[in-house]
């Protein structure tokens, strides 16, 4: 392990527990912690989001229904939900709360747990272990997890375009930002320059963790930028901000690899990184830990320049990022009122 701190970042893996989870505050009095968004409003949230997921994977009530089992299985696993969170939450603190919300954020769920399900395969990072299961080619074979990812990707299109609480011109655009977002100059080629790129600069290596990592949440903030049709100064702000956090994640899930820490605690094999150009690896840890500060920094500015002092999207990245940056200072000076932890999210 390099440090003791980088061993779990959040991930709702058996040893997590929910305060972990959402980087809730803890109960210790004197926790440094920034305060994060009420933790039973995320976990509202994202049990919606879970329930909907679910309910667009209903597939057959067959049992032996294999490609079914395979997509809920990818999809529906111990993960953070941090994108579709993102796009929710943003939403509102752009004043949307349109009910088309959380079928969107669904999708683009769907489109990361496709990009996992391809990311673990064997032609691809070769991992056995995905969010504390085996991974859905080792459950379910090769052929099927294609399928799965495949059938993923598609459904994900589909409840986009159908979401018809959206004008048909936003939806198109909508989707057209999801295709441009997975696409070859998107998560495809991000993936492609990961395997295929070789030795590479830290410059380089940049580019391919925002291409595998930086667009897809991008993706969650724009869309969230465009259903809540809010101007364009604000959303290359909202899309700077993501791009730098998924930097600092990138960096932190590389962090997350090194072979000292216990997959049973990350929930994924470690060790997969050895000898691939990652930031880590080519910059050492602690220029890496520097730059993840500054992304970090970078992707406070851009969230003050787009949304002020509003403070579901500040408390929830906050959030994630507690465990490594305890002082993290996302969120503004708390305003509590009595009986804080019951603070709803309308009320901010
Ligand atoms: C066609 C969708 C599609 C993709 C093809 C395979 C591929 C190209 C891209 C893979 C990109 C990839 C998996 C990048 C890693 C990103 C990353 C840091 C994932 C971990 O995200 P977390 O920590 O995971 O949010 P949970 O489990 O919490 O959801």
């Amino acid at each position: 392990m390099i440090n003791g701190n980088f061993i779990n970042f959040g991930k709702r893996t058996r040893m997590t527990t929910q305060t972990q989870r959402f980087g809730g505050r803890g109960t210790n009095e004197h926790d440094e912690t920034p305060p994060q968004e009420p933790l039973y409003e995320l976990e509202l949230l994202r049990r919606q989001l879970e329930d909907r997921i679910g309910h667009h994977l209903a597939g057959s009530p067959d049992q032996a229904d294999l490609l079914t089992l395979a997509m809920r299985a990818g999809a529906l696993g111990a993960g953070k939900r941090m994108r579709p969170l993102l796009l929710m939450l943003v939403a509102r603190d752009l004043g949307c709360d349109s009910p088309a919300l959380t079928d969107v954020a669904c999708a683009v769920e769907m489109v990361h747990a496709a990009s996992l399900i391809l990311d673990d395969m064997p032609c691809m990072d070769n991992a056995m272990l995905r969010r504390g299961k085996p991974t859905v080619h080792v459950q379910f074979g090769e052929d099927v997890a294609i399928l799965a990812a495949i059938g993923l990707l598609s459904r994900a299109f589909g409840i986009v375009a159908q979401a018809r609480a959206i004008p048909a011109a936003i939806r198109a655009q909508l989707v057209a930002k999801l295709s441009e977002t997975i696409g070859d100059q998107g998560l495809v080629k991000g993936q492609f320059l990961d395997l295929h790129g070789g030795q590479q600069s830290a410059a380089d290596i940049a580019v391919t963790n925002e291409l595998k990592t930086g667009v897809l949440l991008g993706v969650a903030v724009d869309m969230a930028a465009i259903i809540a049709q809010t101007d364009d100064c604000v959303a290359a702000s909202l899309r700077a901000f993501a791009l730098a956090a998924g930097h600092a994640f990138q960096i932190r899930d590389d962090f997350q690899d090194d072979p000292g820490n216990d997959s049973a605690v990350t929930g994924k094999d470690t060790g997969k990184d050895l000898g691939k150009a990652t930031l880590v690896n080519t910059v050492g840890f602690d220029e890496a830990r520097r730059r993840l500060d500054g992304h970090l920094m970078d992707a406070e500015r851009h969230l003050s320049a787009a949304l002020g002092g509003r403070g579901h999207t500040r408390r929830f990245v906050s959030g994630l990022f507690a465990q490594t940056h305890p002082g993290l200072r996302l969120a503004p000076a708390p305003q509590r009122q009595a009986g804080g932890a019951g603070v709803s999210l309308a009320s901010h």
